[in-house]
């Protein structure tokens, strides 16, 4: 029988790469995001090249109800969910704490961190009831050091390395994995995203380097994943060899 994986943010970037290496290793995939028609395009694409099985939850994680309605009414057949990657997230901006932008923040922290345990305690029951499970959460360099102007982008990244412990602690009864990976600069959307369309100064922050790829972070997932029963890598810090944590890059 397939494994079965469930990617948030699977519409681009890491959880599209994610999604993709699972699939190609013979995983039936639920991917999510907001963006319908990359979803449904990439899943179409993925059972095409891989023959396996994909399903497309459209949802935005920061609303409760969407999360729950869409994971609790998944048919019978995907409910047996053996890892959840908690993905999907953002930074917006990268502004001093005092000129900051109260809407970003929000955002950030509704998606970053609100969405996180949305998601996390919607597909939980699955995990549970079957007494095994994995969930990986994405947390990146900013959880461990903040860096100038990151303030609140830092802070929900904290947060989930934060709540990545407590899940370990709480979850390690049901027999539960619990891995954060922290990555450094990958070139993904995620600063089109942040500096909100602006592609050149997006373009600026990867110059001059090689940063990570999302296929850098892909491989590291499959890999956490397949380890034998027994063995759970808690907690991974990922950089470019250009990158020695959050604040320092040699250009
Ligand atoms: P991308 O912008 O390429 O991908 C982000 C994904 O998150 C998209 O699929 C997007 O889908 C989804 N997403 C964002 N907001 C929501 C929402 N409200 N509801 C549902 N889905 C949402 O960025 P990355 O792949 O780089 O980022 C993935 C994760 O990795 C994030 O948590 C990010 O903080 C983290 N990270 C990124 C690093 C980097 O340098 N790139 C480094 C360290 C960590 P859609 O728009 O379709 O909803
Ligand atoms: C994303 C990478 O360097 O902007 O988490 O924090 S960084």
């Amino acid at each position: 029988m397939k494994k079965i994986i469930l990617v948030t943010g699977a519409t681009s970037g890491f959880g599209k790469a994610i999604a993709t290496s699972f699939c190609k290793a013979g995983w039936n995939c639920i991917i999510t995001g907001r963006r319908e028609d990359i979803l449904v395009q990439l899943a179409g694409d993925l059972q095409v090249t891989y023959g396996v099985d994909v399903i497309p939850l459209v949802f935005d994680v920061r609303d409760r109800h969407a999360v729950n309605t869409a994971i609790s009414q998944l048919p019978e057949e995907w409910q047996a969910i053996d890892v959840l990657v908690n993905n999907a997230g953002l930074a917006l901006g990268r502004d001093s704490f005092e000129v900051a932008n109260l809407d970003d923040w929000d955002t950030m922290i509704d998606t970053n961190l609100k969405g996180l345990l949305y998601v996390s305690k919607a597909v939980l029951p699955y995990l549970v009831e079957r007494k095994k499970g994995h969930i990986i959460n994405i947390g990146s360099t900013a959880a461990k050091e903040v860096y100038k102007d990151g303030n609140t982008y830092c802070a929900t990244k904290h947060a989930v390395d934060a709540i990545s412990k407590a899940m370990r602690i709480d979850l390690l009864q049901h027999k539960i994995k619990v891995t954060a990976i922290h990555p450094g600069a990958a070139e993904t959307e995620f600063s089109i995203v942040r500096f909100k369309g602006d592609e050149e100064k997006a373009r600026q922050v990867y110059e001059g380097y090689q940063a990570l790829q999302a296929q850098d972070i892909a491989d590291i997932a499959l890999y956490v994943a397949n380890l034998p029963e027994h063995v759970c890598i808690n907690d991974l810090v990922v950089t470019c060899l250009a990158q020695a944590n959050s604040m320092y890059v040699q250009k």
